[in-house]
């Protein structure tokens, strides 16, 4: 037998606590995944010009026509890379316990070591392109840094858009900031191991992924797609799943949560975050244009917001991110005409239909389709193909500064001071329209008690219930009961007048023939209108325009504004039901899903569900 030499790769180990080498790290990634050539970014105009032409070349983007969508591009992915791949998102924590039950928990070093070898030479016939990127303005004391490598430039683009990509964030490096390190591939090398040469295909991807994070030495690792959530390392690697155990670690929160300021026709404003699932109307929500006369909805953000309690007992909220990557489907002039507009320009979109001169189509956007379009596989599509011309999840990638109902304190390094927050989910049954907690422990309770219909967002079947505590059941990079009990002692450690006010909404009630018993959208106004007008009443330390019920506090006869709303009494009347039954059964389920905490469940949410079944048992 002869001796062969084995090369075995080792992951390159660094610590985000400390500073280290930026460098150091670079060449140790590039040489695991031996790429072509290392180019490191600054988010420049010329620098994202040059990608986009590249990637039109190679056919990763087609370029729409610019007299119709300038600066606009249209990706088609790989049909099996659409979404996130939450059965191979991965918490590798130190004890198995700190994952939680909600989480796929992995030995850290079997993960490293299986990770050595997918990455072994991942990046063969590839750029490594180095971005550095900062979550939050640069200069926010909430700011937290990154550096993404990353062997695909529809991510190097699409990370300059929906995070803060400069070379400023490596100068704060070599001063010794803390960064996270997050490493990128879509696993299609180019060269073989043989050395033959492979040839590259729009969308590289592996059919073998992961998304695999190290919370206590705060890194990532994401191996096989390019799609957003698993690709975008800033966004919900980085963002919610990293930042959540930083927060933990720190007293912050870190949440998948939109933000908006609202102005009442006083002229006093607020500001409101919501947390609500994947695909539930964050976006939406985010931009509604109030049908209620005299109001105004800016939006600070989308998708998530980091919340860190102020010096004087308020709680204030940045968005990390700089961009928003939506839903498309069921974008349009009647749902969101703020997002259309914002869609006029300078957009890459993915997985949309094309249409034959050279625009993009999505169902929703107008009543009728097109009569002829090229479906998001690039298969030509007619309206009786009875199938979606767009992929359920495709999505649009747009600069937050686009968006005409921006706010001009979106990037105000201290925050905005939130008055309210709301959680809610997508749900047919059972649950009201809106409903105010008692108190902020039963407004923890609330949410951590969201179920929702599973959507297009994650693979998955879409439709069937699911529990998703907080929206935030694929994101918490530790374990879920662990994040209950740190809201309950951030809540406390707020002021009495300072601490928000907890909601639970739902806008997706169905009546029995299955139409919507609420028209949502810019409706929404009406509900939050009400939620602004119990912070005041509250703060007054009055209950006025609330009704106590068995679930939480209502809206008290008359004091939620439905002037104009096609809506009879009986219809009102079944948003808001609750049926005692229908509930008592709820919280059996509840007990189930606690119970997988074990000791590790804040005891005030026991009480809150005992207290619960007791004010359904009442008669
Ligand atoms: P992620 O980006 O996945 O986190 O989603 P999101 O929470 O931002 O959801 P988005 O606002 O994109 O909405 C998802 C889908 O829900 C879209 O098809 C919307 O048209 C629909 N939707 C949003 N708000 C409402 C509403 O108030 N009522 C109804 N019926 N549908 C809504
Ligand atoms: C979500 O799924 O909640 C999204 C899209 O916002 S992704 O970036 O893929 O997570
Ligand atoms: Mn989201």
């Amino acid at each position: 037998m002869t001796a062969t030499s084995v090369r075995i790769p080792r992951l390159p180990t660094v610590d985000a606590h400390r500073p280290l080498s930026l460098l150091a790290w670079v060449d140790a990634v590039a040489r695991l995944t031996e790429p072509d050539a290392v180019v490191w970014c600054d988010g420049s105009a010329a620098e994202r010009e040059g990608l986009l032409a590249q990637m039109v070349d190679s056919g990763t983007l087609t370029a729409l026509d610019p007299e119709r969508r300038p600066g606009s591009y249209l990706a088609r992915s790989d049909p099996d890379d659409v979404a996130r791949v939450e059965s191979r998102t991965f918490i590798c924590s130190e004890d198995a316990a700190d994952a939680g039950p909600t989480n796929n928990w992995r030995e850290p070093a079997l993960m490293r070591a299986e990770l050595a070898g997918v990455f072994a030479g991942a990046m063969r016939g590839r750029t490594l392109y180095v971005v550095p990127f900062s979550m939050g303005p640069v200069d926010s004391p909430l700011a937290r840094f990154g550096v993404q490598l990353t062997d695909s430039p529809y991510v190097v683009v699409s990370m300059g858009v929906m995070t803060r990509v400069t070379g400023d964030v490596v100068d704060r490096i070599r001063a010794g900031a803390a960064w996270v390190p997050a490493v990128h591939s879509v696993g299609a090398p180019l060269v073989s191991s043989d050395g033959t040469r492979v040839a590259d295909v729009p969308w590289p991807c592996n059919p073998r992924k992961y998304v695999a994070h190290f919370p206590e030495s705060r890194e990532i690792w994401s191996f096989g797609s390019g799609y957003g959530g698993n690709a975008l390392l800033g966004k919900k690697c980085f963002a919610l799943r990293i930042a959540s155990v930083i927060g933990r670690d720190e007293g912050w929160l870190a949440e998948h949560m939109l933000l908006v300021r609202v102005t009442s026709p006083e002229g006093k404003r607020y500001h409101v975050a919501a947390a609500f699932p994947s695909a539930c109307g964050k976006t939406n929500f985010a931009m509604l244009q109030p049908t209620l006369p005299g109001w105004r909805v800016e939006t600070l953000g989308d998708d998530i917001a980091w919340l860190r309690p102020g010096d004087d007992g308020r709680l204030y909220a940045i968005n990390p991110e700089a961009g928003f990557f939506g839903v498309a489907p069921g974008t349009g002039v009647e749902t969101n005409p703020t997002a259309v507009r914002m869609l006029e320009r300078d957009v890459i979109f993915t997985n949309v239909a094309l249409t034959d001169d050279g625009d993009v189509w999505w169902e929703g956007l107008t009543p009728e389709p097109p009569a002829h379009l090229t479906d998001w596989t690039g298969r030509s599509w007619t309206p009786d193909s009875g199938r979606p011309a767009a992929h359920p999840n495709s999505r649009f990638t747009v600069a937050a500064a686009q968006c005409p109902s921006i706010a001009d304190t979106w990037q105000d390094p201290a925050g905005v001071p939130v008055d309210a927050i709301v959680f809610g989910g997508r749900r047919a049954t059972n649950v009201p329209l809106v409903t105010r907690a008692f108190d902020w422990q039963h407004g923890v309770f609330l949410g951590a008690t969201v179920a929702s219909e599973q959507t297009a967002a994650a693979e998955g079947t879409v439709g069937t219930l699911r529990r998703d505590p907080f929206a935030m059941l694929p994101f918490c990079g530790y374990d879920m009961a662990d994040h209950w009990g740190h809201w309950l002692s951030v809540g406390a450690g707020l002021s009495e007048q300072g601490r928000p006010l907890l909601f639970g909404v739902n806008w997706f009630r169905k009546a029995a023939d299955g139409s919507w018993l609420w028209p949502g959208f810019g409706e929404n106004s009406r509900v939050l209108a009400w939620i602004v007008g119990q912070v005041d009443a509250a703060r007054a330390g009055s209950d006025e325009g609330a009704v106590a019920g068995p679930v939480g506090l209502r809206p008290a006869p008359g004091a939620l504004d439905l002037d104009g709303l096609d809506l009879t009494d009986e219809q009102v009347a079944e948003l808001f039901a609750v049926d005692p039954q229908a509930w008592l059964a709820e919280a059996e389920l509840t007990e189930v899903f606690f119970a997988q905490f074990g000791d590790r469940l804040p005891a005030p949410l026991r009480t809150q569900l005992a207290a619960l079944r007791h004010r359904l048992s009442q008669p």
